[in-house]
C-alpha cells in the first residue's frame, strides 16, 4: 500500500470526510466494507422469511398489512445495501451466489424458528431495535454509500420499532394466554438477541480496523450495552421477565452485567449450524431459480419469449 496515499486516505477519515467509490482507498478497506455490507445486506433478505411466514396468519386486516409493508421494506433494505455493496466492485450476482453457497455469512438471529406469532412480534420489536442501535452508530461512519443507504433504512426501522412494540404491549397486556405466548418468545429469543450484537470486543476479529477507519461507529459491546440500557426497562415495564438471573445495570461503571449467552451455539450458528440455516438457504435457492426467467427478460428479452415459462 502506497505509505502517502494511506495517510493522506487516513486524514480524510480523521476530519470525518466521507470517501467515495471512486476515491483511492485501501484494498482492506474495499475487501472489510463489502465483507460488512454484503453480509448486511443477506441479513435483510433472509430476514424477511421467519417474519414473512407470518403475514397470512397475523391476527387480524391491520396487523397484516403492516407486517406486509415491514416485510417489503426489508427486502428494499437489502436492495438498497446490494447496491451500496456493489459500488466497491463486486457484482450482485457473486454475492447471491456466496450466500446461496454458505461462503458469506448473515446474521445469526434469522435462523431461528417462528413458532408463535409472539415470535415474529418480538423480532419486529426487538430485533428491529437492535439493528436501529447498531446502524444509526454507523450511519455516521466514512463509506458514503453505506451510510447513506443506513440513514433511509433507520428512517424506515422506526415504524418497525413502533409497530413491534405496539404489537408486544397488544400481547403483554392481554389475556393470561396471550402473555404466555410473549414470556416464552422472550425465554426462546434472549440468546440469540444477545449474540445479534457480535463477539465481545476482546474476541473481535474485524472490530479494531474498522473502528480505526470508522466503518463501526460503535463497538459490539457497545451497542450491547446501549440497547440494553434503551430496552431491559421497557421490557420490564410490560412486567415480562428476562431470562438471566444476573442481568443488573451496575450502578457504580453504569454498565449492565449478564451472564454471558452460549458463544458456541453462536459459532454453531453463524458457521451454517443453527436449527433454520438449511431451511432459508432453500427457500432463498427456490427463489432464485424461479426468479431466473425474470432476470433472463431483463437482460435479454427476446430470449425470454422463446423461454417456456415452467
Ligand atoms: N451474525 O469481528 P466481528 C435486520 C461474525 S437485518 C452472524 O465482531 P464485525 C432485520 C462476523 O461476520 C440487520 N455473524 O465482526 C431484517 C465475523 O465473521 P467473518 C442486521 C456474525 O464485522 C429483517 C465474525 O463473526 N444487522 O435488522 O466487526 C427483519 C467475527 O465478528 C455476527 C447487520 O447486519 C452475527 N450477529 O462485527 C428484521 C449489521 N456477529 O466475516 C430485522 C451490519 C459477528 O470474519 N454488520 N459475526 O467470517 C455489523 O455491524 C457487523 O458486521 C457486526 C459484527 C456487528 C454484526
Amino acid at each position: 500500500e502506497d505509505p502517502i496515499k494511506l495517510a493522506e486516505f487516513e486524514a480524510r477519515i480523521a476530519r470525518g470526510e466521507k470517501i467515495e467509490p471512486n476515491d483511492w482507498m485501501p484494498a482492506l478497506y474495499r475487501k472489510q466494507l463489502i465483507r460488512m455490507i454484503e453480509q448486511h445486506a443477506h441479513s435483510e433478505i433472509i430476514g424477511a422469511l421467519p417474519e414473512g411466514t407470518w403475514i397470512t396468519r397475523a391476527p387480524g386486516f391491520k396487523r397484516k398489512l403492516a407486517l406486509m409493508a415491514k416485510v417489503q421494506d426489508e427486502v428494499g433494505h437489502a436492495q438498497l445495501l446490494y447496491s451500496a455493496a456493489e459500488t466497491l466492485g463486486k457484482p450482485r450476482e457473486k454475492m447471491i451466489d456466496d450466500l446461496l453457497s454458505g461462503k458469506s455469512k448473515y446474521s445469526n438471529i434469522f435462523n431461528y424458528p417462528t413458532f408463535t406469532w409472539a415470535d415474529s412480534c418480538f423480532i419486529s420489536w426487538l430485533v428491529d431495535a437492535g439493528a436501529i442501535v447498531n446502524q444509526l452508530a454507523n450511519s455516521k461512519g466514512s463509506y458514503g454509500p453505506y451510510c447513506r443507504a443506513l440513514e433511509r433504512i433507520c428512517a424506515e426501522e422506526s415504524f418497525h420499532l413502533k409497530y413491534g412494540h405496539h404489537c408486544v404491549i397488544h400481547m403483554a397486556t392481554g389475556t393470561p394466554r396471550q402473555r404466555k405466548m410473549m414470556q416464552e418468545a422472550l425465554n426462546r429469543w434472549w440468546g440469540p438477541m444477545m449474540h445479534f450484537f457480535g463477539p465481545p470486543d476482546k474476541a473481535s476479529v474485524h472490530t479494531e480496523i474498522l473502528v480505526k477507519w470508522k466503518v463501526k461507529m460503535a463497538t459490539n459491546d457497545e451497542c450491547r450495552q446501549q440497547f440494553l440500557d434503551m430496552y431491559v426497562p421497557k421490557i420490564w415495564e410490560l412486567g415480562l421477565n428476562i431470562p438471566d438471573p444476573n442481568l443488573k445495570k451496575n450502578p457504580e461503571t453504569g454498565e449492565w452485567e449478564y451472564t454471558e449467552p452460549d458463544w458456541e451455539e453462536f459459532k454453531r450458528v453463524i458457521n451454517g449450524d443453527g436449527p433454520c440455516n438449511a431451511e432459508r438457504l432453500a427457500v432463498r435457492r427456490v427463489a432464485e431459480e424461479r426468479g431466473a426467467w425474470v432476470r433472463k427478460a431483463l437482460l435479454k428479452p427476446e430470449a425470454a419469449y422463446t423461454t417456456p415459462l415452467a
